[in-house]
């Protein structure tokens, strides 16, 4: 139980039946855990039920139900036509001619997305914002007479158009004298996000890589995440932490493809706060594993993490806005797969739309987002299956019919309640136009938050039957959906 002495962030445990540390299955039973469970003594039958009943923090919740979030990658690197800065860019290089920081977010916004995060600090080290603990900031530069703020700009346009604003801050740092000093630079580290989470108002998401210098820099730095995630926590408690914080999980690649089979209940621990077992249950399991959570995983495991994945990908192929790629927008074609492979598959997508020397999101980018903006509102505006959005509990093997209406329709939504805990492991999509001969249109595993199955081709069908093959505890699904996405 050790684990469960550390940060209390990972151990808050609500107990809906009043008892939260009773020994047998039945007390277990009306338990949840929040974001974390340890096994204990528990045997096999009671760690499912115990997994069933793993829930999210009301943040986690609510992340997840953005679905939609963006990336601006804008920095040096932008007018050097780098992806990574080396430290020794000029203050003067960042110098954009029209920035437009409504433009951007009204631009994300009007596509369907409800938080915008910028790389408020990249490896390079240069700061977006005027702070007080390096010289290397848009303080020293031409741009605006050294009184520009790119961090405030954007909360302006956040706020203006009622979109969440998240930060990433990269703790490697190529430019600071004191990174590789061990805590003098944790010290500086954490008074750049202490500034960036004190004088901007409030940011829903803080992104940390784990990118270190060593390899390239041949400076180490050991980052004491502990103190870092402490910060955030403390100084923004509605925040989630991403990456190698410990709300959020990376996907395990940036190329847009989540896992048919995705648990956000899940036996890999976050990367960071101390909180790797150094005897972990479950040893090879990194965040590119294929499976981080079915039965077999499980069965193994000590203990448990609610820790969803996020896809971070990016409109073009680099991070960073390079001329030579306007013509290399991906195209609308892949972001609907991006998106399938994202959303529809128990994640939250994170799209990387990274601003041009002029500091506007590029003409091609922005036709492409309008595009996909149009092409989800299109399709998923009627719900075909009649009275899909009442809540119904299926045990395994139970299963539900639906009347479909009018149309044709190639793609079935299912969702959990996931505030009651990820369950379902296997289900079955069947339809029929009697109500008698049913016919398999689609079969999958999980479900969690959301699962969008696309159907070979566009069909009609007058009923509509979804079966929970398996699950681990009582399966409580909140939305059947049938679309037509073509
Ligand atoms: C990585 C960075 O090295 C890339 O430049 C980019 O910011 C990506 C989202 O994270 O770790």
């Amino acid at each position: 139980m050790k684990r469960l002495l550390l940060p209390l962030l990972l151990t808050g445990v609500a107990a809906a039946g009043g008892a939260c540390c009773g020994s047998g299955a039945a007390q277990r039973e009306e338990t949840y855990y929040e974001k974390h469970v340890a096994f204990g003594d528990a045997t096999q039958e009671e760690k499912l039920s115990m997994a069933a009943r793993l829930v999210p923090t009301p943040e986690q919740l609510a992340w997840q139900q953005w679905e939609l979030t963006a990336f601006i990658h804008f920095t040096v690197n932008t007018f050097t036509d780098k992806e990574w800065g080396d430290g020794r860019e000029s203050p003067d290089v960042f110098a954009p001619t029209e920035i437009d920081t409504d433009q951007w977010v009204e631009t994300l916004r009007d596509a369907g997305f409800g938080m915008v995060m910028l790389t408020a600090k990249h490896h390079d080290g240069f700061c977006l914002w005027p702070t007080q603990t390096t010289e290397h900031s848009v303080k020293n530069s031409r741009w605006m007479e050294g009184r520009g703020d790119v961090v405030a700009m954007l909360r302006r346009s956040c706020d203006k158009y009622g979109v969440k604003m998240g930060l990433y801050v990269s703790p490697w740092d190529r430019n600071a004298a004191c990174y590789g000093t061990g805590k003098a630079y944790d010290d500086f580290f954490v008074r750049q996000i202490t500034e960036l989470l004190t004088d901007y108002g409030e940011i829903a998401e803080v992104w940390f890589d784990g990118a270190n210098g060593s390899e390239a820099d041949g400076k180490h730095q050991v980052y004491d995440w502990a103190r870092y995630i402490r910060t955030v926590k403390e100084l923004q408690p509605g925040a989630v932490t991403a990456i190698m914080g410990d709300d959020i999980r990376w996907v395990g690649n940036e190329a847009g493809r989540g896992r048919a089979e995705e648990w956000s209940a899940t036996a890999l621990a976050p990367a960071s706060v101390g909180l790797k077992d150094p005897t972990p249950a479950v040893e090879a399991l990194t965040e590119t594993s294929p499976d981080l959570g079915s039965r077999a995983i499980l069965d193994e495991a000590k203990e448990l993490f609610w820790y969803p994945s996020e896809v971070d990908v990016s409109i073009r192929p680099g991070w960073f806005y390079h001329a030579s790629e306007d013509e290399k927008v991906r195209s609308l074609e892949a972001l609907k797969e991006i998106y399938f492979a994202s959303v529809g598959s128990n994640s939250v997508l994170l799209l990387n739309v990274p601003p041009d020397r002029r500091g506007r999101i590029h003409e091609n980018d922005a036709r492409r987002l309008h595009e996909f903006g149009e092409w989800l509102r299109r399709s998923f505006a009627r719900n075909l299956a009649a009275g899909g959005d009442t809540l119904w509990t299926a045990r395994a093997g139970e299963a539900r019919e639906f009347d479909v209406k009018d149309g044709p329709f190639d793609a079935v939504m299912l969702q959990e309640e996931i505030a009651k805990g990820q369950r379902v492991e296997r289900f079955r999509i069947e339809v029929s136009d009697d109500g008698r001969t049913w016919e398999t249109a689609a079969e999958g595993t999980t479900i969690g938050y959301k699962r969008i199955v696309r159907l070979p081709e566009a069909r009609t069908a007058r009923k509509l039957r979804v079966t929970i093959d398996g699950t681990r505890a009582p399966a409580r699904i909140s939305h059947v959906g049938l679309y037509l996405t073509e």
